[in-house]
């Protein structure tokens, strides 16, 4: 990649055409440590993942290695899926879609990992008389119980049983107010993971396998006595979150009330329960796929200063991916400074103290896996090994104190630094992994080279180097959307009062964060973000915190191009690379066609059969999606040489699955994708909207391609003809865009998936230069969804109405996506986009969208503020990338161009659009152009 003295000239420039540039608002903030996990701060070198909580006495630094994954290398495809594949199809064009599901469930799905059966430990710990007491009797004694809190959204697993799965007992009890004697009572207990036996005062009420709503179950009055009544719950959970986890909206307690009732006279259910493990040891559930894993926690406890501790702060300053806690305690200035080193490959942490000898704590590691065992490695060192529950892999991380003054002395497990007055410590951790196919690594070796490579090095050695590495990336993109009062304020209070205040600068703030926690999560030479990027805590995350494919993974890839951080696009090229070998199997054993295919999620074994469901399980364009990032990567960079040896020969193996897989319609005479359903709603039909925009954009920039290559002539002409007899997109009889090839979508459908909108964005298929009736239908349909939905759902939204040039209504979700996740998508205190629960995805979406308002170039110009909402009337951004080679920097005063520097990195021609106006011009490679507020060419 040819490298431009970008710094240089927009020096010279900045004077000229830009005027007074204020500083950028470029950190988060807060005045009390974090809470919870999303309240922690993310730091990270696309290898190692680290949250900070900055507690003043117990510092909590939760680390991550991205390739630690349950799960080992195996056969993930079923056989002989192929044998099914006409029969389901031909009971789909005959409209037998029940049947078409039934016979892919139970012959087109991929292979589980091993399950065991549950009837056995089922009976087994439903025995209760085989129990030394009974734990459902009312009058048991559970003064030895621990306590827990009740409910937790994530599940047990994150406010104290860790990795517990198994029969747990609950107890709470109420008192019954004198009122409600007599009365049937509603107990609304929320949704329980996955089984209960709930049993009041020593008697069953009710019961409930699997329930995707939450348990509300009527208790007769006879079963109720006055005063004080006893709830007993026995959970049997055998994956995943585990216990009460109540409702999506978490401030909705759990209740207790009686029938008929209004839930404003309820009773609150305490949040705390007793709680007794009978049985940890449930049979095995087979997965699908594999899930992300936490690796350990390094845990600094410090001692109890004798007054409270003032002058608190903690940030994240995203200008250097440096972290920093400060504080004083007892007179003394305490300052934390934590970043995770790309160069170095470690965490590293340092205490300071603006008074000699203050600095004394533990320094310890611990590991929420159940086979995980920490020790003592040196007089300064400890090591955590850590091995996954029923998986391949295994990890071990070392832990390094240095401190400069006072006493170190490690034992039991500990580090205890005493009266030092500066104290660096350093972190490594790898795992076993090395490909998908290979788990030969030895993770001590390479924690060990890692840890032995810092001993001549000093803070301010590896602090440079990491700024350094780290600036190259993100110093070339700087936004300006005008200073903001609230940017006095702390980040949690700012996304509190971001959709009333206006706080332009926040939204400044969201773009660059987005591109922090790329290259947080994505550098070269790593593995793609996943779900949560390289950050989880649980055991059993949320889909396995693994790479949704329908929306979620391509996402998280959006920024990549144009916010500047194409390097960062790598590690998705390198699993597409990955996939294409993978998926080669699959589309041989289930379609018996030559390329590949990936179907709607993968993991870090590649997997790419159909997993979960025939219903929504089943969806055929996950590798196509993928690939039009590799077309998107050449268009942007102009790269040929990647074109020619990486893109081409991985777009073109799709072109040829697709040339065996279509099939003719026999209703319409057109080629539709299928068996296959529209993400993830509507079943399993032939025929999507999304399909075929996926597939059409593949084959034009496949033709495209080999034309720029001068190569395939002959597929060419194949893929020409495939993609002029697609099913076209069509407008149905509510004028919206029909999401599928018949028109029978509902309009009061709000479903977070707008999938049939792909050919407005992500893709080109549907622009108003090309067809505006379709334009208009594509924007009922999106009218017709409305604005709510999951993070990521609201972001793709900014990007929608971005692309309808309606920059008001982009605000709009812009402000949803900002907004406190409480009860929805929205914005964690940490800033991290809400699902809820946190998926990564949407800062990744919402940074892209804010950009899509600014500048758009997929139809072929550079298209000017194109959605500016008229919120954001002066504004500055700088190093934002166009497709066709061009780096362009842009400002607006008062809702209109003030200023415009285009940047060519091809030397092609170059035309800009801005109200009406054109400008067309040559261009020279790596210069540099100004154009003023008419659009006339400068220089
Ligand atoms: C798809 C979406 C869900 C979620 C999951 C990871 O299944 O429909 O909303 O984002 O991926």
């Amino acid at each position: 990649m040819i490298k431009y003295p970008r710094l240089a000239l927009s020096f010279v420039f900045a004077g000229l055409s830009f005027g007074n540039l204020q500083a950028q608002d470029l950190k988060l903030w807060y005045n009390q440590p974090a809470q919870q996990w999303t309240d922690a701060l993310p730091l990270g070198n696309g290898r190692i993942g680290a949250m900070v909580f900055g507690g003043v006495n117990q510092e909590h630094i939760q680390f991550n290695e991205e390739t630690l994954w349950t799960g080992s290398p195996r056969e993930y495809n079923m056989p002989d899926g192929a044998k099914y594949l006409n029969e389901i199809r031909q009971l789909l064009f005959a409209g037998k879609q029940r049947q078409a599901e039934e016979l892919a469930a139970r012959h087109f799905m991929g292979l589980k990992s091993k399950e065991e059966e549950r009837a056995p430990w089922l009976a087994k710990v439903r025995d209760l008389k085989k129990l030394k007491e009974d734990p459902s009797s009312a009058s048991i004694n559970d003064r030895n119980w621990k306590t827990i809190q009740l409910p937790a959204i994530n599940g047990w697993e994150t406010v104290g049983l860790e990795g517990v799965d198994g029969a747990v007992w609950l107890r709470n009890s109420f008192v019954l107010p004198d009122s409600w004697i007599g009365k049937d009572l509603v107990f609304d207990l929320g949704k329980i993971r996955d089984h209960d036996f709930t049993y009041v005062n020593g008697q069953l009420v009710g019961t409930t396998d699997n329930a995707s709503d939450g348990r509300r179950y009527v208790v007769a009055a006879g079963k109720l006595r006055k005063g004080l009544n006893h709830i007993s719950i026995q959970v049997l959970n055998y994956f995943d979150k585990g216990g009460l986890v109540g409702y999506k909206d978490v401030t909705r307690p759990l209740m207790v009330y009686p029938q008929g009732a209004s839930e404003a006279q309820a009773l609150k259910l305490s949040k705390t329960w007793k709680y007794k493990i009978q049985d940890d040891n449930p049979p095995l559930v087979g997965a699908y796929q594999a899930s992300y894993q936490p690796f350990g926690d390094i845990m600094l406890t410090f001692p109890a200063s004798r007054s409270k501790a003032s002058a608190y702060k903690r940030e994240l300053d995203l200008s250097t991916a440096i972290s920093r806690t400060t504080y004083v305690s007892d007179g003394v200035r305490y300052t934390r400074e934590y970043f995770v080193s790309q160069p170095d490959q470690v965490i590293v942490v340092r205490l300071t103290a603006d008074k000699k000898k203050s600095i004394s704590f533990q320094a310890g590691l611990r590991s929420s896996h159940k086979q995980s065992a920490v020790r003592v490695t040196g007089p300064n060192s400890l090591s955590l090994a850590v091995q996954v529950k029923d998986g391949a892999l295994k990890g071990e991380s070392i832990l390094k104190v240095q401190a400069t003054g006072g006493k170190t002395i490690a034992k039991d497990g500990q580090i205890a630094v005493s009266k030092a007055d500066e104290v660096l410590i350093y972190l490594s951790a790898a795992t076993n992994y090395k490909d998908y196919k290979d788990v030969s690594g030895n993770p001590a070796a390479i924690a060990k080279a890692d840890m032995d490579k810092l001993a001549k090095r000093s803070y301010s050695d590896l602090r440079e180097a990491h700024l350094k590495e780290y600036q190259q990336y993100f110093n070339r993109l700087s936004v300006n959307f005008g200073s903001s009062p609230q940017s006095a304020l702390p980040t949690d209070q700012r996304i509190e009062q971001f959709a009333r205040d206006n706080d332009l600068a926040l939204a400044a703030l969201y773009l660059q964060y987005g591109r922090y926690l790329l290259i947080s999560t994505s550098r070269p030479g790593t593995r793609p973000a996943n779900l949560q990027g390289i950050w989880n805590d649980l055991l059993t995350p949320s889909w396995g915190s693994k790479y949704t494919t329908n929306i979620n993974l391509e996402m998280n890839y959006w920024p990549a191009e144009g916010l500047n951080l194409s390097e960062m696009h790598e590690p998705l090229f390198d699993m597409i690379s990955e996939l294409s070998e993978t998926g080669a199997e699959t589309a041989k054993k289930y379609y018996n066609a030559p390329g590949f295919v990936v179907h709607h999620n993968t993991d870090i074994w590649r997997g790419t059969a159909p997993i979960n469901n025939s219903n929504h399980g089943i969806w055929v364009t996950g590798g196509a999606w993928l690939s039009t990032h590799l077309w998107e990567h050449y268009n942007f960079s102009q790269d040929k040489e990647f074109l020619k040896n990486k893109a081409y020969p991985l777009m073109r193996q799709l072109a040829l699955f697709f040339n065996s897989y279509l099939v003719k319609d026999p209703q319409t005479g057109f080629l539709v994708s299928g068996p296959t359903n529209s993400p993830e709603q509507g079943g399993l039909v032939m025929g999507t909207a999304m399909d075929h925009q996926i597939i059409r954009d593949l084959y034009n920039a496949c033709i495209r391609a080999s034309e720029i290559l001068n190569t395939d002539a002959e597929l060419r002409k194949v893929m020409k003809s495939n993609r002029d007899r697609l099913t076209p997109n069509k407008i149905g009889r509510y004028g919206q865009l029909q999401e599928w090839t018949v028109d029978i979508d509902d309009t009061t459908n709000k479903h977070r998936h707008v999938s049939h909108l792909w050919g407005v964005h992500p893709g080109a298929d549907i622009t108003w230069d090309k067809d505006p009736e379709m334009m208009k239908a594509a924007r009922q349909s999106l009218i017709y969804r409305g604005d709510e939905g999951t993070g990521w759902s609201l972001a793709w939204k900014i990007n929608f109405w971005s692309r309808f040039k309606d920059g008001n209504h982009a605000w709009k979700m812009v402000h949803m996506l900002i907004s406190p996740a409480a009860k929805g998508g929205g914005s964690y205190v940490n800033l991290f986009d809400a699902h809820p629960p946190f998926q990564i995805d949407g800062n990744f979406g919402g940074a892209a969208g804010i950009a899509e308002m600014l500048l758009q170039s997929h139809s072929g110009y550079l298209d000017l503020l194109p959605a500016l909402p008229s919120a954001l009337r002066d504004g500055e951004i700088k190093g934002l990338r166009a497709r066709g080679g061009f780096e362009v920097d842009v400002k607006w005063q008062n809702g209109k161009l003030s200023a415009l520097e285009v940047l060519s990195t091809a030397g092609n021609s170059c035309t800009i659009k801005y109200q009406g106006r054109e400008l067309t011009f040559p261009t020279v490679r790596g210069k540099r152009y100004t154009i003023n507020a008419a659009l006339q060419l400068m220089k």
